[in-house]
C-alpha cells in the first residue's frame, strides 16, 4: 500500500517535471522564432508569400467600367488614378527588380543609421501611407532612426489630427512637423532635416515604395565616403494603374541649357569605369531630386540648400552642381530600387505661377554656380534675364 503511494508521489512529480520542460521548450522555441523575425528585419518577407489583392505583387489595377467616371473625377485631385491607390494595401507586396549580382551582396554590419524626411503638400492618405509603410517594412530597424514627415501647409483635414494619431502606433518613430505656412519643397526639407537626428539623412517624396534591399546599397556608399551622395534607381508607378514597373541602370541625369533635368543613356566611359559591372553605383551629373541620401555632416558643410529658391524646381540641379563643385561625389546606386508615382501634370498650385518661381530658381542657380555657361541658359531662355530680374530684386 505504501508503495503504490511512492508510485504515485513519484509518477506525479515527474508528469510535473515533464510538462514544466515540454513548457520551458516551447517557449523558448517560439521566442528564437521571434527573436529571428525581428533581428534579421526580413525585410522582403512578404515577397516571398505573394497575396491576392488589387495591387499585389507590383501588378496594374483594372477599374471597372461601372467606375470609369468616378474614377476619372477622382483622377483629379491627386493628378494619379487615387481610386486604384485606395484599392491597393498599403504594405502591398512588390517584385525584386534588382539585377541578379544584387542580391546577395553583403554590407558591412555597422552602416551608419538614417532619418527619412518626407515632405508632403495635400497628399492622398494612401500614397503617403503606403510610403510610409514601404519604409519601415522593408528597411532593418537597426539603420532606420525615424521617419520624419513634413507637412508644407496642407488644406485636407485627413491630414492634420487623424494622421498624426494614425502613425503614432508604427513600430518606429513617425514624426509629423507642420511649416505654418507655404514654404516650398526646399524649406521644408530643410527644416525635416534640422529636426531629424540620424547620421545620414535620406529624402523621400511622399509618393514612393521602397523594395527589398533598398536602404543598405545607399547607406553603404556614404560609410565607405561620407562626401558621397546616393540616389537609389527610381522605378516608375503608373500614375494610371499603379503599377510597378522597373527604371533602367543605364540611364543617368544631366540638364539641357534651358535647365531641365534629363535622363540621358549612361555613357561608353562610365561603362567602362565600372568595368562592365552594372551592379556598381553610376556617377551621374545630376539628380532627379526626389530620393537621395546624404551625410548630415556634409549635408551641413556644403551649406545644404539654396533656402531662397521658392517651391519647387532648380533645386535638384542645384544641388547637385553644389556637390560636385564642393569636392564631393553623386552616384546612382544601381542595386537600389525605389518607386515613385510620375505624373504628368502637377496638382500643386504656386503663389505666381510655376512658370515664374522656376525661372526664378533657374537664374540663382545659373548666376551661383555655372560662371561663364550660364551665358548658354541665358541665350536659350533670353527673356528670363529680364523678367527674373524684377523678382530677384524684390526677395
Ligand atoms: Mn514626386
Amino acid at each position: 500500500m505504501r508503495r503504490f503511494a511512492y508510485c504515485k508521489v513519484v509518477l506525479a512529480t515527474s508528469l510535473v517535471w515533464v510538462m514544466l520542460d515540454m513548457f520551458i521548450l516551447l517557449y523558448f522555441s517560439e521566442c528564437n522564432k521571434c527573436d529571428d523575425k525581428r533581428e534579421r528585419g526580413l525585410p522582403g518577407r512578404d515577397v516571398l508569400r505573394p497575396r491576392e489583392g488589387p495591387g499585389e505583387g507590383g501588378k496594374p489595377v483594372v477599374i471597372s467600367k461601372e467606375n470609369q467616371e468616378k474614377m476619372k473625377e477622382m483622377f483629379k485631385i491627386n493628378q494619379f488614378n487615387l481610386m486604384a491607390s485606395e484599392m491597393i494595401a498599403f504594405n502591398r507586396t512588390l517584385p525584386d527588380v534588382r539585377l541578379e549580382g544584387c542580391k546577395n551582396k553583403l554590407y558591412p554590419d555597422d552602416l551608419p543609421r538614417t532619418s527619412v524626411v518626407i515632405v508632403f503638400h495635400n497628399e492622398a492618405w494612401s500614397t503617403l501611407l503606403r510610403t510610409v509603410r514601404s519604409v519601415i517594412d522593408r528597411s532593418p530597424k537597426s539603420l532606420l532612426e525615424e521617419v520624419v514627415l513634413v507637412d508644407d501647409a496642407s488644406e485636407r483635414d485627413f491630414l492634420k489630427r487623424p494622421l498624426e494619431q494614425y502613425v503614432r502606433r508604427m513600430e518606429v518613430p513617425v514624426r509629423v512637423v507642420r511649416m505654418e505656412q507655404r514654404s516650398g519643397l526646399i524649406r521644408a526639407r530643410l527644416k525635416g532635416a534640422s529636426l531629424s537626428t540620424g547620421q545620414v539623412i535620406t529624402f523621400l517624396d511622399a509618393h514612393c515604395e521602397c523594395t527589398i534591399g533598398w536602404l543598405e546599397p545607399l547607406l553603404a556608399r556614404i560609410k565607405l565616403d561620407r562626401k558621397t551622395v546616393v540616389c537609389p534607381i527610381i522605378d516608375v508607378i503608373s500614375d494610371d494603374t499603379f503599377e510597378y514597373m522597373a527604371g533602367s541602370d543605364m540611364t543617368y541625369g544631366g540638364f539641357n541649357w534651358k535647365l531641365n533635368f534629363r535622363w540621358y543613356p549612361v555613357p561608353q566611359r562610365e561603362m567602362d569605369r565600372r568595368k562592365g559591372d552594372r551592379t556598381l553605383p553610376v556617377r551621374t551629373p545630376t539628380m532627379a531630386g526626389g530620393l537621395f541620401s546624404i551625410d548630415r555632416d556634409y549635408f551641413q558643410e556644403i551649406g545644404t540648400y539654396d533656402a531662397g529658391m521658392d517651391i519647387w524646381g532648380g533645386e535638384n540641379l542645384e544641388i547637385s552642381f553644389r556637390i560636385w563643385q564642393c569636392g564631393g561625389t553623386l552616384e546612382i546606386v544601381t542595386c537600389s530600387h525605389v518607386g515613385h508615382v510620375f505624373r504628368k501634370a502637377t496638382p500643386y498650385t504656386f503663389p505666381g505661377g510655376t512658370g515664374q518661381i522656376i525661372n526664378k530658381n533657374n537664374r540663382r542657380l545659373a548666376e551661383v554656380w555655372m560662371d561663364q555657361f550660364k551665358n548658354f541658359f541665358y541665350i536659350i531662355s533670353p527673356d528670363c534675364k529680364k523678367c527674373v530680374a524684377v523678382l530677384c530684386r524684390k526677395t
